[in-house]
């Protein structure tokens, strides 16, 4: 059954370049959009720009702009933004569009006319950033909240949204439809909010102070405050009231939104939406704020990353996918280039990137880079038996795509491809491939790995739409209807027989770091580290940390190296006698060593320091004074896994 799906982003402000917390939430409307086409849904993605009032004004003067003049260069950077980072609005609104001013305009007489609108001398604190007035308790130490400054009194003849009349009747509506804001923390704050008395809304700004915006229809005296008309978007774009875009898709409505704009959405909309006669919104999804050096990243502070540098320098899917596989939706996160590139290495360069290239290189060498046909008896009997664990996959990608958890709904793709990878390794189709009595099961273990990698690389399409393209042609399947479906995904059907693959190319390059420095002194001992530090390393598999022998080991002897300060040698016992060179030679002396038990990596790459080759690698702690190293707490056989 076709549902249809509604995505609205904010419509920002033209008051400065697009930056990576624009890219970030039209990102996320582009994934969630793409996602539901999967699905076999009717998809509408909104996202434009807000173009009046006072701050575009003074941006305008500064560039030595009419404000006309102004927008409509600044829109530009926006609406030409979204191609080169692959997001695929529907419609791009902006709140100059004259269908928009009609609707602001025949929305404010209903509202006038119904009585909702009030004219009435105000006395308050202005922010002129904000574009708003604050009571005394939204202020911060007496100054906005956003702008740090100090508002100005002011005094002014306005217009007034009688919006405390739907006060009780909001806070009901939003305890009877607990996934009307998600996540639930935003939810709490709301009706946290709404436990004092709603003040009514300033809803005019004098036309001697500011020209540019929509003249109230009832007194032109005015223009309309820029809230107001900007949030009417979501609305106006749709042809409200009587377009088929609107009956078709309003009442799927699904707003995304950053925390910074919660307020707006979650209770002026409503009460607009209540007073106007419109149904209201389905949910309304906000997420947290990108971090960048510890500060908030906006354009008032200054310190933006420029998202299209990145894409630049690292790729576009790579930049995708590290943005929503980095950000918990609803909780902050860090940015920065060095979690970029780790994830790039780690998650896209070596698991992604290394499977492909691995089964395309064997299916050409062994198979021709034909798709073999394999019985069903063969399959079952030397197939990987990947079924039940593929479809929990996109059960669970569903689940998370749908509710928004787009780092979970990665994760539990990238744990099918440690499958993958672990199955490469322990059918070792290039054993199999040795004798002629096994090529059935070569057959067999390679058709599996590339049906498993046929349903990976269509459940990257809303994410990584690029490189989801270029596996489809890698696998031969583009002219397939069904790679990217949904409902096919789960049916697990066999990869067809006789497809040609399409040649290996590597899909990731690994990157060095411009300007890494993985810095692990950041982490001081006894400091508390914050859950979500830049230097955090990216989360991993089980089946990653099982890739290390870890093992418990017997120092059988050691002495110095010579012309090596800080080099000791030992001979150690870890099931096996082995040399290892370790850099501890000034915290530890040989003969204090000898008889220790120690913990190893045995299966490091052997590497020759000063000459001697280490074939492992000791485990210690970076304690403050120097390397402490790490041993099992009571004596154990060595060789003893660590586990
Ligand atoms: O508020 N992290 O426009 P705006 C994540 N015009 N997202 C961020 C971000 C960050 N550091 N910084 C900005 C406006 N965003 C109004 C909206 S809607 C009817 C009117 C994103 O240009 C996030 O989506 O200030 C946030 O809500 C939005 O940009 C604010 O954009």
């Amino acid at each position: 059954m076709s549902m249809a799906f509604y995505i609205t982003t904010p419509i920002y402000y033209v008051n400065a370049r697009p930056h990576l917390g624009h890219a970030y939430t039209t990102l996320v409307a582009d994934a969630a959009s793409r996602f539901q086409r999967m699905r076999g849904e009717r998809v509408f993605f909104l996202t434009g720009t807000d173009e009046h009032g006072d701050k575009i004004v003074r941006a305008a003067r500064k560039e030595g702009l009419s404000p006309r003049e102004y927008v409509d260069r600044v829109s530009r950077l926006f609406r030409e933004l979204w191609p080169e980072l692959a997001i695929a609005p529907d419609r791009f609104i902006r709140t100059t569009d004259p269908g928009h001013q009609a609707v602001v305009a025949r929305v404010l007489s209903r509202i006038h006319e119904a009585g909702d609108i009030y004219f009435s001398e105000y006395e308050g604190l202005y922010c002129f950033g904000c574009e708003r007035f604050y009571t005394e308790r939204e202020l911060v130490e007496g100054r906005c909240p956003d702008h740090r400054v100090a508002p100005e009194r002011i005094r002014e003849a306005n217009y007034f949204f009688r919006m405390s009349r739907y006060q009780d009747w909001l806070v009901d509506h939003i305890r009877r439809h607990p996934d009307f804001i998600r996540p639930e923390r935003y939810r709490n704050e709301v009706l946290a909010f709404l436990r004092e008395p709603l003040e009514d809304l300033c809803i005019s700004r004098p036309r001697s102070r500011l020209d540019w915006g929509i003249p109230l229809p009832f007194d032109e005296r005015y223009v309309t405050y820029v809230w107001f008309d900007a949030l009417l978007n979501y609305v106006s774009a749709l042809g409200w009231p009587e377009g088929e875009l609107f009956a078709a898709f309003w009442p799927a409505a699904r707003h995304l939104i950053a925390k910074d704009i919660l307020k707006p959405h979650a209770i002026y909309w409503p009460c607009m939406l209540r007073a106007a006669g419109i149904p209201l919104f389905r949910h309304l999804h906000v997420h947290g704020y990108w971090k960048v050096e510890e500060g908030k990243m906006s354009k008032s502070l200054g310190n933006v990353v420029e998202p299209l540098a990145l894409k630049d320098r690292y790729g576009l899917d790579a930049f995708r996918y590290f943005l929503l596989r980095e950000m918990a939706f609803g909780v902050d996160a860090s940015f920065s280039e060095e979690a970029l590139v780790q994830r790039l290495n780690a998650d896209l360069a070596n698991d992604l990137g290394n499977l492909f290239s691995r089964v395309l290189t064997m299916a050409w060498k062994y198979m021709d880079g034909v798709v073999p046909a394999v019985d069903p008896e063969t399959a079952r009997q030397y197939g990987l038996g990947l079924g039940p664990e593929a479809v929990r996959t996109v059960l669970e990608y569903e689940r998370a795509m749908e509710a928004f958890e787009f780092h979970r709904a990665l994760a539990a793709v990238w744990e099918f491809v440690g499958r993958l990878n672990k199955a490469v390794d322990l059918s070792a189709p290039w054993e199999l491939a040795k004798k002629k009595s096994t090529r059935p099961q070569l057959e067999a273990v390679l058709a599996s790995l590339l049906k498993g990698m046929r349903l990976v690389a269509g459940l990257l399409h809303p994410v990584m739409p690029h490189t989801s393209a270029r596996m489809q042609a890698q696998l031969g399947l583009e002219a397939d209807p069904r790679f990217t479906n949904l409902e096919d995904m789960k049916l697990w059907q066999p990869f067809p027989a006789g497809t040609r693959l399409g040649k290996a190319s590597a899909l990731f390059p690994r990157v060095e770091p411009a300007t890494a420095e993985p810095g692990p002194e950041a982490a001081a001992p006894g400091a508390a580290a914050a859950p979500e530090t830049p230097t955090r390393k990216p989360e991993v598999g089980i089946e990653e940390f099982l890739k290390l022998d870890l093992r418990a080991a017997t120092v059988l002897a050691a002495e110095p190296l010579p012309k090596a300060k800080k080099l000791l040698k030992l001979e150690i016992d870890c099931g096996e006698r082995r040399t290892i060179v370790a850099g501890i030679a000034e915290h530890y002396r040989p003969e204090e060593l000898v008889g220790r038990q120690v913990i190893v990596i045995a299966n490091l790459k052997p590497a020759k320091l000063m000459g001697v080759v280490s074939q492992g690698m000791l485990l210690a702690a970076g304690g403050e004074a120097g390397p402490v190293l790490v041993a099992p707490v009571k004596p154990v056989p060595p060789g003893s896994a660590l586990k």
